[in-house]
């Protein structure tokens, strides 16, 4: 008997149990045959301008000064990384500058390029390109202003090619008519403002009704920015705000237990065993076991830690204390997609995954918006 098979007949004696499913989380993860890499998430920086010096990139032109641009020589600018960024705009020729900043080659592994861009809005004049042999399959431009703004290329046809960036200022024009260009990485997620302007909003359906739906838009507009002060509970409570929904009710169990609507189900695991209370209001219509937990549901977190294979041992995730609004369901309501804030130090909201089947420790709540 294969291992799949063992995982099957353990659901189905799990889901023969009324009211309750007990798992053990790490025997159903060592069953998996699908391995995890922690890695595999994490950005690759291709370029940030931090070293003070071009790196590898080759330039041509006169737009260029001895190291990438700063504070120091352009005090208006904003919304760069760091310190240091890529500017076409020289301190003494100014706009009539012009020039070419060429990368080095890579291979694209990861299915978005994330970059902060800034400046004139040329097409094709002043630009960042994305350079296939000789072809410019991706461009952008500023959007005539001195903030950088995040933006992002899903380069999805493109994985396993080789290709090139292109920094160029090929106008003279003095309204603005440079460009700028920082924090250039390759990620398994988009971050920026642009993904709402390129993605087809979701229709609402019964399974997501508009306060839900306007409680994921406002999550999904802000996808790789920070809300408020950055923190977790931050991004819930002006998600709900937006969306007209309750605010935060008074903590429950215990003090700093945040509450965000109607109980759906509570999942609290100890050494590995996992044990799924579903409340009246988390029942499934059709009868069937198991939670009703939707999109726009909010999970709460206690001193949770889930436990995924990797190699030989396991990579963890933990949350001492957490809240994070759920993207989307898989079919067996046993992965979610979340979006999420102030986790691994990133204060900005990102889009990860939880397997519901490798908690370890802790206790998640989930909640209904109202
Ligand atoms: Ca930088």
């Amino acid at each position: 008997m294969g291992e799949g098979k063992s995982l099957m007949n353990r659901r189905e004696f799990l889901h023969s149990m009324s009211g309750s499913i007990l798992v053990t989380a790490m025997s159903v993860a060592q069953a998996r045959a699908q391995s995890h890499n922690a890695s595999a998430s994490e950005d690759i920086v291709f370029a940030d301008f931090e070293s003070g010096n071009y790196d590898d990139w080759t330039l041509t032109g006169d737009c260029w000064t001895n190291t990438p641009a700063s504070a120091f020589r352009f005090p208006k600018v904003t919304g760069y990384q760091g310190k240091r960024f890529l500017c076409t705009f020289h301190p003494t020729l100014g706009n009539a500058a012009t020039g070419k900043a060429v990368s080095k080659e890579f291979t694209m592994d990861k299915p978005f390029i994330n970059f902060l861009i800034g400046g004139g809005n040329y097409p094709h004049k002043a630009c960042l390109n994305l350079v296939l042999g000789a072809e410019v399959v991706r461009t952008a431009t500023g959007s005539n202003s001195t903030e950088l703004r995040q933006a992002w290329w899903d380069v999805t046809p493109f994985l396993g090619k080789k290709a090139h960036l292109e920094v160029v200022d090929d106008t003279t024009s003095q309204d603005r008519g440079y460009i700028m260009v920082d924090d250039i990485r390759f990620s398994q997620f988009k971050r920026g403002k642009q993904a709402l302007e390129n993605e087809p909003e979701p229709a609402v359906t019964p399974e997501r009704p508009p306060l839900r739906e306007a409680v994921l838009r406002f999550c999904r507009q802000r996808v790789g920015v920070q809300v408020g002060d950055g923190e977790c509970g931050t991004l819930v409570i002006q998600a709900l705000a937006s969306a007209g929904a309750r605010p935060r009710q008074a903590d429950f169990p215990e003090s700093g237990d945040y509450v965000w609507g109607v109980l759906i189900c509570t999942l609290e695991a100890a050494n590995g065993m996992a044990h799924l209370k579903v409340s009246k209001a988390g029942k499934k219509e059709d009868g069937s076991k198991g939670a009703d937990i939707r999109p726009g549901d909010v999970i709460q977190f206690r001193d949770v830690e889930f436990r995924h294979p990797s190699g030989i041992g396991f990579f963890t995730r933990t949350y001492p204390h957490h809240s994070a609004i759920i993207r989307e369901v898989s079919e067996d309501g046993q992965v979610l997609d979340i979006f999420e804030q102030n986790y691994g130090g990133k204060r900005y909201v990102v889009e990860s995954t939880l397997d519901l089947e490798e908690l370890a420790q802790g206790w998640l709540r989930i909640y209904r918006p109202q």
